[in-house]
C-alpha cells in the first residue's frame, strides 16, 4: 500500500527517460537531413519534355515550339551534358512561367534533387545566373 503511489510516479518517470533517449537520435537525423538536403547544381538543355520524349526534339530548330510548350504548362525537362534528363519544378508549383524564355538554352539550375523509378527530378529550383 506503501508504495502504490511511488510507482505511477516511478513509471512515469521512466516513461520520460524513455522519450527523451528516443527523441535525442531522431532530433539528431533530422538535422543530417537538413545538411545533406540532396542540393545539387545542374548545368543542360531546357526542354520540353511532350516534344522531347515524342520525337526528340530539341536544340535551336525547336526553340519556338519548346517555348510554346513550356509556356502552355507542359512539363520542362533539363538535360545534362552526360545525357541525364531532370524533370524541373519549383516548390510545389510549376516553374514554367521562369523556365519559358529559356527553352532550349543552356542554363544552370540549382535545386533539390529526388530519383525514383528511374525518373529524375529537380524541386525548388533556382536559375544560377
Ligand atoms: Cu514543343
Amino acid at each position: 500500500m506503501k508504495n502504490s503511489a511511488f510507482v505511477p510516479k516511478f513509471l512515469s518517470l521512466l516513461a520520460a527517460i524513455a522519450a527523451l533517449t528516443v527523441a535525442r537520435p531522431l532530433a539528431a537525423a533530422d538535422g543530417d537531413m537538413a545538411k545533406t538536403d540532396n542540393q545539387v547544381t545542374v548545368t543542360g538543355e531546357v526542354l520540353d519534355m511532350a516534344c522531347y520524349l515524342d520525337h526528340g526534339a530539341h536544340g535551336e530548330k525547336h526553340a519556338s515550339c519548346a517555348q510554346m510548350c513550356i509556356s502552355s504548362g507542359l512539363p520542362v525537362g533539363l538535360k545534362s551534358a552526360d545525357g541525364k534528363v531532370y524533370l524541373l519544378v519549383g516548390e510545389h508549383k510549376p516553374a514554367n512561367e521562369k523556365l519559358a524564355e529559356y527553352a532550349a538554352k543552356t542554363i544552370t539550375v540549382k535545386g533539390k534533387l529526388a530519383s525514383r523509378d528511374g525518373i529524375n527530378l529537380l524541386e525548388n529550383i533556382e536559375i544560377v545566373p
